[in-house]
């Protein structure tokens, strides 16, 4: 079983589309293994952005996702990493699949309502960032038997 982190990001937040982006992923299978709505500090955007320094986008990156309240998550099932970064779709809304989070939902790159972390190595480094091991909620999903 692999464990990935998805953040819906402020704009999710303030659009009312927590609902419906956690709703995609419990209909998929996946297990919700936990979840906090929370500010994100400075400190925690750079230590989880630390790829982008440097780039354009990132001062920008940084004051968005600071900017207002976000609902982080650690979801468990196979392939969870490759499977969230599916449904959510490519970065910019305009590339992203039909029926993907972000072609549905999404009009710019830069408010394109989640995050989903792109390898299992990157989930690890980002569930350790935002969330301690005994938030982690350890149970079994008994549908997962089905799926
Ligand atoms: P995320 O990390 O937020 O899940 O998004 P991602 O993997 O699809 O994209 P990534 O390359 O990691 O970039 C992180 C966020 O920075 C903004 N960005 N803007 N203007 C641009 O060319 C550009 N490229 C990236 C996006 O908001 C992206 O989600
Ligand atoms: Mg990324």
């Amino acid at each position: 079983m692999e464990r990935t982190f998805l953040m819906i990001k402020p704009d999710g937040v303030q659009r009312g589309l927590i609902g419906e982006i956690v709703s995609r992923f419990e209909r998929k299978g996946l297990k919700l293994v936990a979840a906090k709505f929370m500010r994100v500090s400075e400190e925690l955007a750079e230590k989880h952005y630390a790829e982008h320094v440097g780039k354009d986008f990132y001062p920008p990156l940084i004051r968005f996702i600071t900017s207002g309240p976000v609902f982080a998550m650690v979801w468990e099932g196979d392939n969870a990493v490759a499977l969230t970064r599916a449904m959510i779709g490519k970065t910019n809304a305009v590339e992203a699949a039909p029926g993907t989070i972000r072609s549905d939902y999404a009009v710019h790159t830069n408010f394109n309502l989640i995050h989903g972390s792109d390898s299992p190595e990157n989930a690890e480094r980002e569930i350790a960032n935002f969330f301690r091991p005994e938030e982690l909620v350890d149970y079994e999903l008994t549908i997962q038997r089905w799926i």
